[in-house]
Parts: structure tokens; sequence; C-alpha cells
């Protein structure tokens, strides 16, 4: 019965899921997923930036390389982002339709609530653009737990809380997926989503 019950989840998940190029798990409305988060064919791929939307490391170094030089061209245009603060571009090469840009904030480990304020606001600003987009489907890197050094656990409460609080609210977006790359960040999604979320 085990693993009927367990095939027939499986099943319901990948019916559900409008997400190609992965399969999410968790429920109807979240999805986690550990992988490359430039293959996914979302609405929009939350991109973790630096201030100057210029490209660097981490998986903005991905998002730049598999979009091709004309996102970079048209960040150019965009005059920067500040921290918690998010803008949005074509997806070019990607399979995605948009990109969303965030910066989030580099981990004060003194002023721990000034990091907090401004990574829930990349996660609203985020979900504000994709609303005001059309974008059903969003899927959000771990942001600021690479280079900017954001505890994985805290960040993950950050991320999944404050997307509750916006789809308890919002009718227009399908699906929220979290894409991990490192396996601490695995950890602490599966730690914090089913106290967010309930699992279908
Ligand atoms: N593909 C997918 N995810 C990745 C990849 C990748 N190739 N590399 C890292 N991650 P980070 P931040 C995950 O460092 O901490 C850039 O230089 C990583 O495991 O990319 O917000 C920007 O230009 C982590 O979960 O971003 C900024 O200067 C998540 O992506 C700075 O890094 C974010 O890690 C931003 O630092």
């Amino acid at each position: 019965t085990l693993s009927l019950l367990y095939k027939l989840k499986k099943l319901n998940a990948s019916r559900l899921a409008p997400v190609q190029g992965a399969t999410p798990t968790h429920n109807d409305r979240i999805g986690l997923i550990r992988g490359d988060i430039t293959s996914l064919q979302v609405g929009a791929i939350v991109n973790a930036a630096n201030n100057s939307l210029l490209g660097g490391g981490g998986v903005d170094g991905a998002i730049h390389r598999a979009a091709g030089p004309s996102l970079l061209a048209e960040c150019r245009t965009l005059n920067g982002c500040q921290t918690g603060s998010s803008k949005i571009t074509s997806a070019y090469s990607l399979p995605c339709k948009k990109v969303i840009h965030t910066v989030g904030p580099i981990y004060d480990d003194i002023r721990p609530d000034n990091s907090e304020r401004a990574l829930k606001g990349c996660y609203t600003s985020s979900l504000n653009l994709a609303v005001k987009n059309g974008l059903k489907t969003i899927a959000f890197s771990g942001i600021s737990t690479g280079i900017y050094g954001y505890p994985s656990l805290d960040a993950a409460m950050v991320a999944c809380e404050t997307v509750k609080n916006f789809l308890d609210r919002d009718k227009t977006i399908d699906k929220v997926v979290f894409v991990t790359f490192e396996e601490k960040d695995v950890r602490a999604y599966n730690q914090v989503l089913p106290r967010f979320f309930p699992p279908n």
C-alpha cells in the first residue's frame, strides 16, 4: 500500500506541476528542486545579482552564460538595482520567459535584522514583478546563500515565510519553485518547507 500511495503521489505531482525542465515536488503551488535554474521553462527565474546588475560569479554567472551577451546589453540600460529590490529583463537564449534580477544583502551578522529586511524585499519585489508581467510560474535561486554568506536555514525561513504571505493574498501565481544547488540548502528547505506549506 505504501508504494502504491507513493506512486499515486508522484503521478499527482507530475500532473499538477506546470513547470517543464525539472520535477518539482512538495505541493501544487510550491516546488523544491535541486539543479540548474537555467534549464527551467518557467515564467521567470530569479537571479541572485549584485547592485551593478552587470554579472558576476555563482548563479549570476551561470545565468548570463546561458542567456548570451544580449542579457548583459539589456542589463547595462537598467542603471543597477538597490539591495532588496528587483528588475526584470528578457531571457534571450534561456528557456524561461523573463529573468528577474534581485539583489540580496551581503549577510551582516552584527545587524541580522537589516539583512532579513532586505532579503524579504528580494522575494516580495520579485513576486510583484512576476504578477505585474502576468507570469504564472517563478523559480527562485537561493538569494544571498552563496557568496553573500546568508546562513541557509535563516534564508530558507525568510524565503518560505515571505512567499507564503504573498501567495495567501495573491491568486494569480500558479507555482513558486525554490531551486537549490548545494546540499546545505537542500537540507535547509526540507526542514523549513513543511512548516509553511502543507505537502500534498
Ligand atoms: N547554478 C545554480 N545555482 C548556483 C550556481 C550555479 N552555477 N552557483 C551557485 N549557485 P550566489 P549570492 C547557488 O553566490 O550569495 C554573484 O557574483 C548557490 O549555491 O550565486 O546572492 C553576484 O554577481 C546559492 O544557493 O549568490 C553577486 O555579486 C545561490 O545560488 C553575488 O554573487 C546563490 O549564490 C551574489 O551572492
